[in-house]
């Protein structure tokens, strides 16, 4: 039986990727079962209970050696702790390649699409197998999720073609009413603690030389329709990224506020070396504990690589 899960702090698309890619094993013949690495942000759970769907369980650890699937990512510091231990025999996934490694042949998918989602469609289609509606309504969230309704500077003609063909198997009539109540509950974080805020959508990068130098960044987000809802929290936050920084021995930590209807980044910053990195990055400008980072609303396509070409030795 084969453990198919996404990335640790998941997302939508990690979430119903693992579920998705599960059912479709197990339709080929392959056993999996889906899981998650970490609790549903409020946009997941709408999604899932919207479709009808159980959560996939939660995972910690597997014994040394346990057959598993990654969908929607690849790097071992975002992953199940021990992924090294582990025998990875497939991957489907849409992140840059970092330390993957496999201990047998594996089936690897990677295309440079906006979401997982998109590429489990492709799956479908390659394997002449239809796309069941539950799958096909999860796989609409997700493309809708991962590409903010088709507003991030990642979304390609094969995302808006996959929305368009999941949606009438999905039964979604109105794709966009549906993404504005994903939207807005995604951005409902009512009493949310600060520190959960900072990782619901978060992300550990080494940049530099794997040698000495290297940096081991952390890199959250949060999507919202309202980030006035956030910024009126920043002193908690503030203190929920410094220490974060010193518990996780990290070198820098910053948290973007993405505003998913104007499409603009406000990046607050745990102090002043991380500043100056955006400064020097970005050529962003800094006040108040926050860089003004325009319209770069894509984590992995606007901020991941500026970081990687400041560190690069
Ligand atoms: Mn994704």
């Amino acid at each position: 039986m084969i453990a198919v899960f996404g990335h640790l702090n998941p997302d939508t698309d990690a979430v119903t990727a693992a579920l998705v890619y599960a059912n479709l094993l197990s339709r080929q013949g392959t056993p999996a079962v889906a899981y998650r690495l970490g609790e549903l942000n409020f946009e997941t759970a709408f999604v899932l209970r919207e479709a009808g769907v159980a959560a996939p369980e939660l995972l910690s650890s597997l014994p040394d050696g346990h057959d598993v699937a990654l969908v929607d990512h690849n790097e071992s510091a975002q992953s199940l702790s021990g992924l090294k231990k582990l025998s990875v025999t497939h991957v489907v996934d849409h992140h840059r390649l970092g330390d993957l490694e496999t201990s047998q042949p594996a089936t690897l998918r990677f295309d440079p699409v906006g979401c997982t989602a998109t590429i489990l469609l492709r799956l479908h289609l390659e394997a002449n197998l239809p796309v069941e509606p539950t799958d096909a309504r999860l796989l609409l969230s997700a493309v809708l999720s991962d590409t903010l309704h088709f507003r991030s500077p990642t979304t390609t003609p094969a995302d808006r073609e996959a929305a368009a063909f999941l949606a009438p198997i999905a039964g979604v009539a109105d794709v966009t009413t549906y993404a504005l109540s994903m939207f807005a509950a995604k951005s409902d974080l009512g009493d949310t603690p600060a520190s959960t805020l900072l990782k619901m959508d978060y992300k550990v990068f080494p940049f530099g030389a794997q040698q000495a130098g290297a940096q081991k960044w952390g890199l959250g987000v949060i999507e919202t329709t309202n980030p006035g809802y956030v910024f009126g929290r920043q002193a908690e936050l503030l203190a929920a990224m410094q220490a974060e920084k010193a518990a996780a021995g990290l070198d820098g930590l910053i948290l973007s506020v993405v505003d998913i209807l104007n499409e603009t980044n406000h990046t607050l910053v745990a102090g002043e070396s991380e500043a100056e990195v955006m400064r020097a990055a970005f050529g962003a400008t800094v006040q108040g504990g926050m860089a003004d980072l325009g319209h770069r609303i894509s984590r992995k396509k606007q901020i991941v690589p500026a970081l990687e070409a400041h560190f690069a030795p």
